[in-house]
């Protein structure tokens, strides 16, 4: 946050800045250097040390994010391989995360992902051992998208977090996008994050309704 304060005014509007806690994230994206804003992942580049990778179940693993902003319209994308900029796995696709604080979810994206690697032709099977990157993308109020991004490593005997781990802080939660004249339509295809472009154009799984009330949002 601080980093951004000298923004605030100019933007007029605090973006939803949060910390990737789990898996672990690339890098501290509000360091010097480093920004959230920046497609895809906050300008901190790849993990080096391949044991600094989360190992991740092959069901996909645990993702536990801090918010620091009343909510945020999330996404979690997943891109198989390294250096990935296509991160065309659409792991959870827009909710509203409410409350400031802690969100963690168990088994991130099960069935999505089963399905990404059955569209990208990659068997569970091959799945294991495999590097990849995970991108967490939280659009609030003013309609700007802010990155992070962690790396790795699917692995057959990467356990999930305990229950003990994995918690909801309190009042945190998460929700259908609302205010909305049409209900957003998931396409289950591409993810959001293939597109540099504005804010709208990340979100191709929203309503046209939806798209037209975060552009009002934006000019606000
Ligand atoms: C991104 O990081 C590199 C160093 O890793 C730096 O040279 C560059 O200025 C940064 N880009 C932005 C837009 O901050
Ligand atoms: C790997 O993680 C450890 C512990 O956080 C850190 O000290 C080390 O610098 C990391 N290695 C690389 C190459 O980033
Ligand atoms: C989440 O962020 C808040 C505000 O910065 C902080 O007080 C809290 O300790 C963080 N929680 C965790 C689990 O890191
Ligand atoms: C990823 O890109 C960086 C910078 O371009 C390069 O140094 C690194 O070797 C690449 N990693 C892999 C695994 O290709
Ligand atoms: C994602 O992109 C990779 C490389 O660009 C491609 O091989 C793969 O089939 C794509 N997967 C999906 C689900 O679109
Ligand atoms: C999927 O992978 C298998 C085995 O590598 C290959 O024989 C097949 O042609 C691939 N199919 C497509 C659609 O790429
Ligand atoms: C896979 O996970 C298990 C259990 O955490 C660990 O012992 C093993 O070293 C991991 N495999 C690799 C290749 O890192
Ligand atoms: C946290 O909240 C999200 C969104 O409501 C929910 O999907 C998830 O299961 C919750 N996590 C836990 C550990 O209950
Ligand atoms: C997200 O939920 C909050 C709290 O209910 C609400 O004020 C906000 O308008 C919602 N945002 C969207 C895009 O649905
Ligand atoms: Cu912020």
């Amino acid at each position: 946050m601080l980093s951004t304060i000298a923004l605030l005014p100019f933007l007029g509007l605090a973006a939803a800045h949060f910390r990737l806690l789990e898996p672990t994230w690339r890098g501290d994206s509000f360091a010097d250097g480093a920004s959230q804003w920046l497609w895809p992942c906050a300008n901190v580049s790849e993990t080096t040390d391949i044991a600094n990778r989360t190992q991740w179940p092959l069901t996909g693993g645990s993702l536990v994010i801090n918010g620091s902003h009343p909510w945020a319209l999330t996404y979690v994308n997943l891109g198989l391989s390294t250096n990935v900029t296509n991160f065309n796995i659409s792991l959870v696709d827009n909710f509203n995360q409410t409350g400031k604080g802690v969100l963690c979810l168990k088994e991130t994206g099960r069935a999505a992902l089963e399905e990404g690697l059955r569209e990208s032709n990659i068997s569970v099977e091959s799945l294991d051992g495999m590097q990849a990157s995970v991108q967490v993308i939280q659009i609030s109020h003013s309609g700007a998208s802010l990155y992070n991004c962690a790396d790795i490593t699917f692995n057959a005997s990467a356990a999930l977090l305990s229950d003990d781990e994995c918690k909801n802080g309190t009042g945190v939660a998460g929700g259908p996008v609302q205010n909305a004249d049409s209900a957003p339509t998931p396409t289950g295809s591409a993810g959001p994050s293939e597109s540099t472009g504005a804010a709208v154009a990340m979100m191709p799984g929203l309503g046209g309704g939806v798209l037209a009330g975060m552009v009002a949002w934006a000019l606000l």
